[in-house]
């Protein structure tokens, strides 16, 4: 075996690591909310371990490739075949894919539930576009919310034509907006902020540039904001 072919093969692994690990750092993902938090930390865990299977994938092919080969190995064996098979094949999958499985339902049942106090928005989708309620209020907005900074946020989704979608990445998960059902998620303890939610469902001809900014300010800029719409403050 020449050195080259080994060459290649470490510089197409580095350039595949390199490339994820760029994406996954200039990713738009970045936690401003209790919710958004809990989400990234379950992906950030997903992607390191991805990362060592991938690892160990790869290892153990080269290892395959260029073992030195003198004679036969315990590998040769069926019956060590059989246990690496079973083991490797098997056994540690079902074992990563249950902790997974089971971080996953903890981190959806970290998703909130009513408080006392907490601000209650409608939202309802459109084509294209999304109508913004504050029954507390009094007022409305379209294709924008203002949210006070640092308090729980209940939205209640629902749809005025087609399925829509309902997706702030840095408050929280994708919710969609399905005609006749009332979705609702929930947002505690926003960080303030500018942030873009997009449709995520495809919704028609305009579904591109369906998008909601979310304004995320003190309590005071917010009950401003009320008053300048001709709203109540709480
Ligand atoms: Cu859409």
């Amino acid at each position: 075996m020449t050195k080259r072919p080994i060459l290649r093969i470490a510089t197409i692994v580095l350039v595949v690591l390199a490339t994820g690990l760029a994406t996954a750092c200039t990713g738009e993902y970045n936690p401003k909310s209790n919710q958004a938090n809990d989400i990234a930390s379950l992906w950030w865990v997903m992607l390191i371990l991805a990362c060592a299977v991938f690892a160990v994938v790869i290892g153990l092919a080269a290892w395959a490739l260029f073992r030195p080969r003198k004679g036969p190995s315990t590998m040769d064996k069926p019956r060590s075949q059989f246990a690496f098979l079973l083991v490797g094949g098997a056994v540690i999958p079902l074992l990563i894919l249950a902790a997974v499985f089971g971080y996953s339902l903890d981190v959806m049942g970290h998703t909130g539930s009513d408080q006392s106090g907490q601000l209650v928005v409608h939202v309802t989708g459109h084509q294209w576009w999304y109508d913004v309620e504050y029954p507390q209020q009094s007022v409305s907005a379209t294709n924008v919310m203002y949210l006070p900074a640092h308090r729980q946020v209940k939205i209640i989704l629902n749809s005025a034509d087609v399925i829509h979608s309902f997706w702030v990445p840095e408050l929280n998960g994708k919710t969609d907006i399905i005609p006749g059902v009332t979705n609702h998620l929930y947002i505690t303890d926003p960080q303030p902020g500018t942030y873009i939610g997009h449709c995520a469902e495809f919704c028609g001809i305009g579904h591109t540039a369906m998008q909601i900014k979310v304004v995320v300010e003190s309590q005071d800029a917010f009950d401003r904001w009320v008053a300048n719409q001709g709203g109540k403050s709480q």
